[in-house]
């Protein structure tokens, strides 16, 4: 296949002024009916031609008239008047047969939809792309007693319902849902006094688990009002638990659809962090309505427009709602652990792609992730205000339009005055830069010199200079603060600042709050680490001085240089029992950097990572952790004890991690006893899910993992968390064996993407296990992606991204995950989804 270049964009021939849609469900005939008023568009005259894919096309007729189009696989073309026109066409299509959750499929019984990027060509011919946008009406026909579409609801009768959607939207935006559902429903009233009805659907047996999700609903509309000043524009507002699911959510105009791992939770079934993560979901989805519905993106190349503006919104929204420092650091974790790793690699691209064969594929954390982080960078680059204010001005330009990062920044320099013509490269280069930082002290005089440089990406040998805010502070050497936070701006690869009149050298804390996505590099040694772990006013910088410490102390271990350093034990014991720190930031410190991560560190400083070695050294130094901070673990386990009813805030969700992090500690020192006491007690998943970890960690827990089982056999959700923790937490040499038995139970239906992540995502994230000498984690991963690849393309092209680091490893490992890559390759009728990730990431 043919990649498409951001270069060859055109708009569109012809516009859409209006769509009229009927559905005639029927699991394997549905019949869909289009009505569509076509204009020519007079700034890019050119031929008509519709997009479609796996249809049956039955009738079209252009302005009563009927004609006989030509049609391949993807796409149909007509003779056509040459002003505008009403299109009519009857295409049937097969819900039921639609594995690859992409179009109209079912799941459970239920219909649904997903049309976000290009799945609206499998529901009928259309110009299938985000810059066309319409008003679109819906008649939904069956006997089903929930039928749901975007938009308002119209009329109602026996076995019919339409809705009508006024604000005009692109295809992707499109939903339909039916089937046999119940609604836990609320109510909002906008600033403006518009009453929303709100409801959220599910199957009848989780009708307990919504009121979180619609808990969070309403708190998300009311901090866009307050903080961005963006109201809900329709009277309804439904939202829609699918079990079967490929991403996590979807924004569809007034009808968004989630998997429901993404919003159904009970203190009972759900996990602190599922709770979290369900509440930023459902506020991403929300926030999606202005940045994203009401502003598109012009082509897919754009993603980032709407993905990397509404990822930084739902990260300042829990920031907001949750500890802000908290929230920072686990973002920073997410970002290094999938971002970096990413742009580390084979699959590194811009922010703004150039370049794709399947766009699925480029809904990356590059495009979320990093995108947020430019977006954060602009607004400390302006500042708060002129950042409030271009949003504004966006919103006020472009309401109702599809967009481009142009158009983007052109608000900001408008706003500002500022030239944002080298920030623009932060979208078009990829790989993370390098900061590297040394120190001059004379007189009085504090200098800091910067070099940067970002290495060679896929496509791009050679990098230009990135405007980079440096957030920096100094610190005494009694720990007060001699320079408050103070943001240096890079622009070239050599930059010196310096700060005078100082009474005595400083400490610098650099790069506070991590202000932008970069490794620092600076030759600290262990006593300043230590320092800045006790003093820094920056709770980042705070966390990341242990962070520092630990990748240093592991890193040594794995390469023989020193065993578990006891100053550094010591100053973690310090933390641990430090009662004025959040204890959530407490657990974050005490969390020991990933060994993906101590593999990446590794590479870096070109050593070959070995994984059973850096898993022995990572269990080396909790064991020795545990038994240097014995006690205070003891005394912190009871002191976190929860207190009262459980509720899923920020306040108590930090406890019980500190709880459960101490508990796996101890495990290592009791054997388990506590963590079987916990296990007995719990009376939430939290603390439940916690001991049974800490017990699969230390080789115990198996009448636990039985008991469990038989309480949660009909949970499918949490059954997936059976699923995975075996997997996930299995020593090395029996990962592969133990995902090999689970893949045969007969509850792993692997068809169903959460159950199959569950399994085969859960072994490549046991990096020992996956990446045993023996290979079998290789082979279990790539047979499972063979079978899953003519079923659901899009899961695994995604899952195909565990062999991108493919390149760290010995001679041996890389053999073995070649042959493996080779053999997806080569599996016949390979999708274009996966074709192109695994060639990207063999090249
Ligand atoms: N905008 C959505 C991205 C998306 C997606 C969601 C579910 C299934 C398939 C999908 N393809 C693309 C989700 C979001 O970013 O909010
Ligand atoms: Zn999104």
């Amino acid at each position: 296949p043919q990649p498409i270049y951001l270069k060859d964009y055109r708009p569109p021939a012809w516009l859409v002024e209006d769509v009229k849609l009927t559905f005639r469900l029927d699991p394997t005939a549905t019949r869909v009916l289009s009505r569509i008023r076509f204009v020519p568009n007079p700034d890019a005259p050119g031929a008509f031609k519709l997009d479609g894919e796996k249809l049956k096309l039955i009738s079209a007729a252009i302005d009563g008239v009927p004609v006989e189009p030509e049609i391949t696989d993807t796409q149909l073309t007509c003779k056509t008047p040459d002003g505008p026109f009403t299109w009519e066409a009857e295409v049937e299509i097969d819900p039921q047969g639609n594995t690859t959750l992409e179009g109209l499929y079912m799941s459970n019984g239920m219909y649904c939809t997903q049309c976000e990027a290009e799945g609206f060509r499998k529901i009928t011919y259309y110009p299938d792309r985000p810059d066309v946008m319409a008003p679109f009406s819906v008649r939904i026909e069956s006997d089903l007693p929930v039928l749901l579409s975007n938009g308002n609801p119209g009329k109602r009768g026996d076995a019919f319902a339409e809705w009508i959607d006024p604000w005009p939207k692109p295809a992707y935006l499109f939903a339909l849902v039916a089937g046999e559902l119940v609604a836990h429903e609320d109510s909002f009233t906008t600033a403006g006094g518009k009453d929303v009805d709100l409801a959220i659907w599910v199957r009848e047996a989780d009708i307990g688990k919504c009121a979180f999700g619609m808990d969070a609903l309403k708190r998300s509309m009311l901090w866009d009002e307050q903080v961005y000043g963006r109201e809900y524009d329709l009277d309804v507002f439904n939202i829609v638990a699918v079990d079967d699911f490929n991403m996590g959510a979807m924004e569809n105009k007034g009808l968004n659809i989630f998997n429901s791992a993404a919003v159904l939770a009970s203190p009972e079934t759900a996990t602190d962090a599922n709770f979290e993560r369900i509440e930023s979901i459902i506020a991403h989805e929300y926030f999606h309505n202005w940045t994203g519905n009401r502003i598109t993106c012009r082509d897919w190349f754009q993603l980032c427009l709407k993905e990397g503006l509404t990822v930084f919104r739902d990260q300042q929204f829990s920031a907001d709602e949750r500890s802000a420092a908290v929230r920072r650091i686990d973002d920073v974790l997410a970002l290094r652990a999938r971002q970096f790793r990413e742009d580390n690699g084979p699959l590194a691209h811009p922010v703004r792609p150039q370049s794709f064969v399947e766009i699925n594929n480029f809904y990356t954390a590059t495009v979320y992730e990093k995108g947020a982080e430019l977006i954060r960078m602009l607004k400390r680059l302006v500042g708060d205000n002129a950042y409030y204010e271009a949003l504004e001005l966006y919103f006020a330009r472009h309401d109702g339009q599809a967009c481009t990062i142009e158009d983007w920044l052109a608000v900001f320099e408008d706003a500002t005055g500022r030239d944002l013509s080298q920030f623009k490269r932060w979208y078009s280069q990829a790989g993370t830069p390098r900061v590297y930082v040394t120190e001059d002290w004379r007189d009085g005089s504090y200098t800091l010199q910067f070099h940067q440089e970002t290495p060679p990406t896929p496509g791009q040998d050679e990098k230009r200079s990135l405007v980079i805010p440096v957030a920096v502070g100094l610190l005494a050497q009694n720990g007060s603060e001699l320079r408050g936070t103070e943001v240096l701006e890079l622009t070239s690869r050599e930059q010196s600042f310096t700060f005078e009149n100082l009474p005595e050298r400083p400490v610098p804390s650099i790069l506070r709050e991590f202000s932008a996505p970069v490794i620092l590099h600076r030759n600290s040694d262990k006593a300043e680490r230590l320092f800045l772990l006790r003093h820094d006013t920056d709770s980042f910088n705070k966390w990341e001085a242990a962070r520092g410490l630990m990748k240093d102390c592991l890193t040594g271990m794995a390469l023989g240089e020193n065993t578990a350093d006891e100053d550094l034990l010591s100053a973690l014991a310090d933390v641990l029992r430090d009662d004025t720190l959040d204890p959530a930031f407490r657990a974050l410190v005490l969390q020991q950097p990933s060994e993906d991560d101590i593999a990446q560190t590794l590479f870096e400083a070109n050593t070959t990572p070995d994984p059973t070695r850096i898993h022995q050294v990572s269990e080396q130094f909790a064991n020795a952790f545990a038994a240097h901070a014995e006690g205070s673990l003891a005394s912190v386990f009871t002191a976190m004890k929860p207190e009262g009813v459980y509720a899923p805030d920020a306040q108590g969700a930090g406890r019980r991690a500190l709880l459960n992090a101490s508990l796996t500690l101890l495990s290592r020192r009791d054997g388990g006893e506590r963590a079987a006491e916990q296990y007995d007690t719990a009376d939430n998943m939290t603390l439940q899910l916690g001991s049974l970890s800490a017990l699969l960690r230390v080789g115990s827990g198996i009448s636990q993992l039985e008991r469990f089982y038989d309480q949660w056999a009909d949970d499918r959700l949490v059954l997936d968390k059976w699923f995975s923790m075996q997997v996930a937490l299995a020593t090395p040499g029996d990962a592969a064996r133990i995902a090999t038995d689970l893949a045969e139970h007969p509850k792993f239906d692997w068809k169903n993407p959460n159950r199959f992540r569950a399994v085969v995502g859960g072994l490549a994230s046991n990096a020992a296990g996956f990446h045993h000498a023996s290979g079998k984690g290789y082979d279990f991963v790539s047979d499972w992606l063979i079978r899953l690849d003519p079923v659901n393309p899009q899961t695994t092209a995604r899952m195909s991204t565990v062999f991108e680091t493919w390149r760290r490893y010995d001679a041996d490992r890389q053999d073995l995950m070649r042959a493996a890559l080779g053999r997806i390759q080569s599996s016949p009728g390979l999708s274009r989804d996966t074709g192109e990730m695994v060639a990207r990431i063999l090249e």
